[in-house]
């Protein structure tokens, strides 16, 4: 009896728990759906459980058909730290439903506050798993771009703790990739400049990306293996902003040139 009651007290307490990590998947994916901001988390969460509610918020996608394309890195750059006032790496999950072809136009109206920042993006050829080289990580790779992420917090005023950011897919929205080009091209130090409305709004360097953007690539197997997941073959994985996020408003012209890799943009109706 003792036993019993006291067994059904621990399953009901980590009912409990998994029920309110269900639930804040549920607010911020329903946030994220509905385009309607939603106050930071008031529950205190440990980041391994910030990591579980972006999973469950996933999941919701998948189960509505979307079909997971890879991993965003976050917090890779000076700059976007300093923006953000957080200095550890993050890491999101990327579905195709975030995917936007190159120059196409997005809807103002579904984001909340919509930023875009400047990337770079590596497809995978091969799995990369927890803990791998630099020269191994660079053998996975397929292929490299010039890529934009279009970054919306779920939360209000954009503003959030290390765990509300990861709760919410560390703020992954949108994707845009340029032309794939060659994997060998030398990518540690490529001028980046991103421009809005035809105007120079961002300039910097892939070396700004962890002094290398490879290295956000070996993070990034590092990271998620320590969530139990492994990169495939055929992810996309982008190294996180090289400079500080831009507002995006209705009418925005985005355009990002990265020396050798090319050009890509989209606009904002
Ligand atoms: C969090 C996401 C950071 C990056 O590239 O550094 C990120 C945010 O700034 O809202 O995507
Ligand atoms: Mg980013």
């Amino acid at each position: 009896m003792t036993v019993s009651s006291s067994a059904s007290a621990v399953s009901g307490a980590s009912a409990t728990s998994s029920v309110s990590l269900a639930s804040l998947a549920e607010r911020l994916d329903d946030a994220a759906r509905n385009a309607r901001a939603v106050p930071q988390l008031s529950e205190p969460l440990t980041l391994a459980e910030a990591y579980d509610v972006q999973r469950r918020s996933i999941e919701r996608r998948l189960a509505r058909g979307e079909r997971r394309t890879g991993l965003k890195m976050g917090f890779t750059s000076k700059a976007k730290m300093v923006q953000m006032g957080l200095d550890e790496l993050i890491w999101g999950r990327l579905t195709d439903g975030m995917l936007v072809d190159d120059g196409a136009a997005i809807d103002f109206a579904r984001y909340v506050h919509p930023r875009v920042e400047p990337e770079v993006a590596f497809l995978l050829k091969r799995p990369l798993a927890g803990r791998v080289t630099m020269p191994e990580a660079l053998g996975a790779v397929e292929a490299v771009c010039a890529a934009l992420e279009i970054i919306d917090s779920r939360y209000e005023n954009f503003k959030f703790s290390l765990t509300d950011v990861v709760a919410d897919n560390s703020s992954a929205s949108g994707y845009v990739l340029g032309p794939w080009g060659d994997p060998h091209a030398d990518v540690a130090n490529l001028g980046m400049v991103l421009e809005i409305d035809g105007r120079a709004v961002q300039i910097g360097s892939s070396a700004a990306i962890l002094d290398h953007p490879l290295r956000s690539l070996v993070a990034a197997a590092r990271l998620a293996a320590e969530a139990g997941e492994t990169l495939e073959a055929g992810w996309i994985v982008m190294a996180g902003g090289a400079t500080a996020a831009e507002a995006l408003a209705p009418g925005s012209r985005v355009r990002l040139s990265v020396e050798r890799l090319g050009d890509t943009g989209f606009t904002v109706r």
